[in-house]
C-alpha cells in the first residue's frame, strides 16, 4: 500500500512508537517558530528547563501580534525576546519584517521539513509541503530543547481537487469551500492532504492561504505537494536549494476523499461569529459596508495585494467605508511599493496599516457598533474584532476589494478589472536585514511585566469545588483569553488573569480566586469543541492560575487539551453527553480518587448538590497522564 505525503513526512521524522492512525507517537521537530504574544512564556519556560541552548535545526522568534506599544509592556516584551534569542540561538525577526506564517513561508519553511509554532496558524508552511502543526508555547519550548513532540497519528483525508478557479474566485474561496464541508469542529487528529491535478493550477502562497485555515477545522495540519510551483516559489526567494519533491503515492490510501472542482467554486464568505457559517457572496449581497480590512497571515501575499490592488485601480473607496490593507510581510511591501501597487491602493482611499497581525487580534481597527466588517483574515469569533456587537465576515481580497467600492457586499464577478495578466513574480525582493542572527551573549532584558510562568501543583488527594462557570458549543480561546487590549498583558498572568472569560462573565475571575483561596479546587462545565482557536497556552496558565483543576466537557480541541495537560489541568469528557445538562454553574462538585482514576482514566464525578454521579473520561495519552500527576510539565522539567 502507497504511503499518504503526510506518513512519508511523519516516518522520516519518527523517534518512538507505531505509526497507525489514532496511536501516540513522537517525532522530531526539525524548525520552531515563536511569536510575541506566545513567546515570552514559551522562552520564559524554556530558561525555566535550565536546557542553555537552542537544541533545534532551527528555531525563530517573531514579533508580529503585539506592536501597538500603548504602554510600555510590548516594547519590554520586545526587548526580552531580542535578548533570549540571542542568548540561547534562536533568529529574532524583528517588528516591521512581518506576520510569522508569511515570513517563515517566504524565508524558512522547506518540504519534508517539520515545524512547531506557537502559534495555531503554523500549518500555513504546509503550502510548501512541510508538516507544520499548532502547539502551546510549552510544547515548542521543548521541541526547541530538542526534545521530540507527542502527537496522535493522524488519520489523513484527501482532498482532490480538479479544475481550475474562475477569475475573481481565489484560494480563500477554495478553504471556505473546505470548511463549508468539514466545519469547525469534530476535525481533531487529522490532517487534509490536498492532491489532483488542480494543485498544480495554485502557487505556494494560494496553497499557504488554503493550509493556514485548515486550523479553523482543527485539523492538525495541511498538506500540498512539492512541485514545480514549489521550486519556482523557492526560486523566487532565492532558497531552491532546500527543494525537495514531494508527493503522495500513486496509490496512497485515504481515510476519505473530498472532491472539489476547482471550476465550480464561486466567491464565499464566512458570516458571524464563525469561520463555519458560509454563504455564497451573492446571497449577501447588498448588505451595507463599514469596513474592509486586507492583511493577516491568510491573505496578505503580494498576490493578494495585487488582485485587490487591481479591482480597486481608478476607483475611489465607498464614503461609508474604510479600508485598511495590511502587507504580510516587509518583503510584500517593499514589492508593492516598488512596482506602485501601494500607490493604486492609496489612491484608492486605502489607510495602510504596519505588516503585523493587528486587526486580525484585535489589536486595532475595531469595527463601530453594530457595523459589518469584511476582512480576508481567518477568524471571525465573538468580540474578537474588539467589538462585540460588530458583523465580521471572511472573504477573500478579491471580495474585499470590490465591496470597498460599491459600499455593499459584492460579487467580485461583477467587476470589470482585469485580472489575468497578474503572475507571481520570478524574483521577490529579498531583504533579510530585519533578522538578527545569534551571538549568544548573556545579556537578557526583563522589563517590570515580565513574570515567572506559575507551575502548578501536583493532583491532589481530593479534587473539590464548585463549578465555577457553565459555557455552552465551541467557546473558543478569544472567550477564555481575550487579545485585543488584553494583548501586552501576556508575560504577566497575575494581571492577564484578571480578564479570564471577560466577554461572556466578566465576574469569573474574581469568583475563581475566592474559591481557590478557600482551599478548593474549581471546575469548568463545557459542551462540545470547547478551546478551538488558538494555541494561547494563557488559556490554560491562567485558570489554572485562578484554582481551575478540571474542565469537564462533550469535547475538547487538541491544542487546548494539550495545553491542559501541560499545566496539570484535567480535561474530562462526559461518557453521556447528555450529562452536560444535569450539571448548573455554582454546583458543588467532587472527583471521587482522582489520583486513583488516573490510570485507567475512569473517573466519576459526583454533582454534590444534585446528588448525581457522572461518568467521566480523561482525555489523555499516558504521558500526560502522568504530567498531570505531577500538576504539569514544568514540574517535570524540574524533576
Ligand atoms: C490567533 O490568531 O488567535 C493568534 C493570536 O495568532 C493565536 C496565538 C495567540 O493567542 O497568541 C493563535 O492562533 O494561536
Ligand atoms: Fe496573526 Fe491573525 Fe495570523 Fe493569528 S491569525 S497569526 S493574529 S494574522
Amino acid at each position: 500500500m502507497g504511503l499518504t505525503q503526510c506518513y512519508k513526512i511523519l516516518s522520516s521524522h519518527l523517534v518512538e512508537g507505531e505509526l497507525k492512525a489514532g496511536e501516540s507517537i513522537k517525532i522530531k521537530i526539525d524548525q520552531t517558530l515563536t511569536q510575541d504574544a506566545t513567546g515570552t512564556m514559551a522562552y520564559l519556560e524554556f530558561e525555566a528547563m535550565g536546557v542553555g541552548r537552542v537544541r533545534n535545526e532551527l528555531a525563530i522568534s517573531y514579533v508580529d501580534h503585539n506592536t501597538v506599544q500603548v504602554g510600555f509592556e510590548n516594547a519590554d516584551d520586545h526587548e526580552y525576546l531580542r535578548t533570549i534569542a540571542d542568548r540561547i540561538g534562536a533568529i529574532y525577526s524583528r517588528a516591521g519584517n512581518g506576520i510569522c506564517h508569511q515570513v517563515h513561508l517566504e524565508r524558512f519553511a522547506l518540504p519534508g521539513k517539520t515545524l512547531l509554532g506557537s502559534d495555531s496558524h503554523t500549518p500555513t508552511a504546509g503550502g510548501i509541503g512541510s508538516f507544520a502543526a499548532g502547539a502551546g508555547g510549552l510544547d515548542v519550548a521543548l521541541a526547541m530543547a530538542g526534545i521530540p513532540f507527542s502527537i496522535i497519528a493522524p488519520r489523513v483525508v484527501g482532498i482532490h481537487l480538479t479544475g481550475t478557479l474562475r477569475p475573481f474566485v481565489s484560494a480563500k474561496d477554495v478553504i471556505l469551500k473546505v470548511l463549508e464541508h468539514f466545519g469547525v469542529k469534530g476535525n481533531v487528529n487529522t490532517v487534509f492532504e490536498y492532491f489532483g491535478e488542480g494543485v498544480s493550477t495554485l502557487s505556494v502562497p494560494e496553497r499557504a492561504t488554503i493550509a493556514n485555515m485548515g486550523a479553523e477545522c482543527g485539523v492538525t495540519a495541511s498538506l500540498f505537494p512539492s512541485d514545480e510551483n514549489t521550486l519556482a516559489f523557492l526560486k523566487a526567494q532565492n532558497r531552491e536549494e532546500g527543494f525537495v519533491k514531494l508527493e503522495a503515492d500513486p496509490d496512497a490510501v485515504y481515510d476519505t476523499v473530498f472532491e472539489i472542482d476547482l471550476s465550480a467554486i464561486e466567491p464565499l464568505a464566512a458570516c458571524p461569529h464563525s469561520p463555519g457559517n458560509i454563504k455564497a457572496v451573492r446571497e449577501l449581497a447588498g448588505i451595507a459596508v463599514n469596513q474592509v480590512l486586507i492583511g493577516s497571515c491568510t491573505n496578505s501575499s503580494y498576490m493578494d495585494l495585487k488582485k485587490a490592488a487591481a479591482i480597486l485601480k481608478g476607483h475611489h473607496i465607498a464614503p461609508s467605508v474604510s479600508l485598511g490593507v495590511a502587507p504580510g510581510s516587509r518583503e510584500v511591501l517593499l514589492m508593492i511599493t516598488e512596482d506602485g501597487t501601494l500607490d493604486t491602493l492609496i489612491k484608492a482611499g486605502a489607510r495602510v496599516l504596519e505588516s503585523a497581525c493587528g486587526f486580525c487580534i484585535g489589536n486595532h481597527q475595531s469595527p463601530g457598533t453594530e457595523s459589518v466588517s469584511l476582512r480576508t483574515s481567518n477568524r471571525n469569533f465573538y468580540a474578537r474584532s474588539g467589538t462585540p456587537s460588530a458583523n465580521v465576515y471572511l472573504v477573500s481580497p478579491e471580495t474585499a476589494a470590490y465591496s470597498a467600492i460599491t459600499g455593499v457586499f459584492s460579487d467580485p464577478r461583477d467587476s470589470e478589472a482585469d485580472l489575468s495578466a497578474i503572475r507571481m513574480p520570478e524574483k521577490f525582493i529579498i531583504d533579510d536585514s530585519m533578522f538578527i542572527n545569534p551571538s549568544f551573549t548573556d545579556h537578557v532584558k526583563r522589563g517590570p511585566n515580565i513574570g515567572k510562568p506559575p507551575v502548578n501543583t501536583p493532583l491532589p488527594e481530593k479534587v473539590k469545588g464548585h463549578a465555577v462557570i457553565k459555557v455552552g458549543e465551541k467557546i473558543t480561546t478569544d472567550h477564555i483569553m481575550p487579545a485585543g487590549a488584553r494583548l501586552k498583558y501576556r508575560s504577566n498572568i497575575p494581571r492577564y488573569a484578571e480578564f479570564v472569560f471577560e466577554s461572556i462573565d466578566p465576574s469569573f475571575p474574581e469568583r475563581a480566586a475566592k474559591y481557590r483561596d478557600d482551599g478548593e479546587c474549581g471546575f469548568i462545565i463545557a459542551g462540545s469543541s470547547y478551546g478551538q482557536g488558538s494555541s494561547r497556552e494563557h488559556a490554560a496558565i491562567c485558570p489554572m492560575y485562578l484554582g481551575i483543576r478540571a474542565v469537564c466537557a462533550v469535547s475538547i480541541e487538541r491544542i487546548h487539551q494539550a495545553n491542559l495537560c501541560n499545566f496539570g489541568i484535567l480535561p474530562l469528557l462526559f461518557k453521556n453527553e447528555d450529562d452536560y445538562q444535569k450539571i448548573d454553574q455554582g454546583d458543588e462538585l467532587e472527583l471521587i480518587n482522582p489520583r486513583a482514576s488516573i490510570l485507567s482514566g475512569d473517573f466519576t464525578l459526583h454533582d454534590i448538590s444534585k446528588d448525581a454521579y457522572i461518568p467521566m473520561t480523561l482525555f489523555a495519552s499516558d504521558e500526560q497522564k502522568k504530567t498531570i500527576l505531577r500538576g504539569g510539565r514544568l514540574n517535570e522539567v524540574k524533576e
